[in-house]
């Protein structure tokens, strides 16, 4: 092969591998406008995206006024709120997706979880370029 083609070869593969894979990482603002909250439909705002590993969650709400847990698929469910000391409380709680699989969320203030829909479930994918 001459030196030119290796060339030419060697920067398609860096457009085409490295550029995607450093690009499409992406920063997901739970609820968007709304942020964390009551009385919205986070499964509804999951069903339409793609979470691939390396994007990155990021939960906005008041300090105080709500919470996230990182929980299990049975506390997901039952909104068993987990130990105090494992909550995310800063109101701006960024957490990378760093593994493919269903991850789930939930606010651990009053009832939030059980009666006013503050759980959300993503399922990470692995991306696509690699
Ligand atoms: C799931 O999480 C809850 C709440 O933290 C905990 O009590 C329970 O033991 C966990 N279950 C499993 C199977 O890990
Ligand atoms: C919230 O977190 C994001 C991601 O970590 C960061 O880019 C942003 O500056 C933070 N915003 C505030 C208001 O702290
Ligand atoms: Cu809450």
């Amino acid at each position: 092969m001459a030196l030119y083609s290796k060339q030419v070869l060697a920067f398609l593969v860096i457009i085409g591998v490295v550029l995607p894979s450093v690009t499409l990482a992406t920063e997901f603002i739970v609820g968007d406008a709304s942020g964390w909250t009551t009385n919205f439909d986070y499964k509804a705002w999951a069903r339409s995206k793609v979470f691939t590993v390396g994007d990155k969650l990021v939960f906005k709400y008041p300090v105080g006024k709500h919470n996230v847990f990182k929980v299990n698929d049975t506390a997901f469910h039952h909104c068993i709120i987990p130990p105090a000391n494992e909550a995310f409380t800063s109101g701006n709680d960024t957490i990378t997706l760093l593994t493919p699989g269903k991850k789930r969320y939930i606010c651990g203030v009053g009832k939030h979880c059980a009666r006013f829909g503050m759980k959300l479930l993503v399922k990470v994918v692995l991306p696509r370029h690699h």
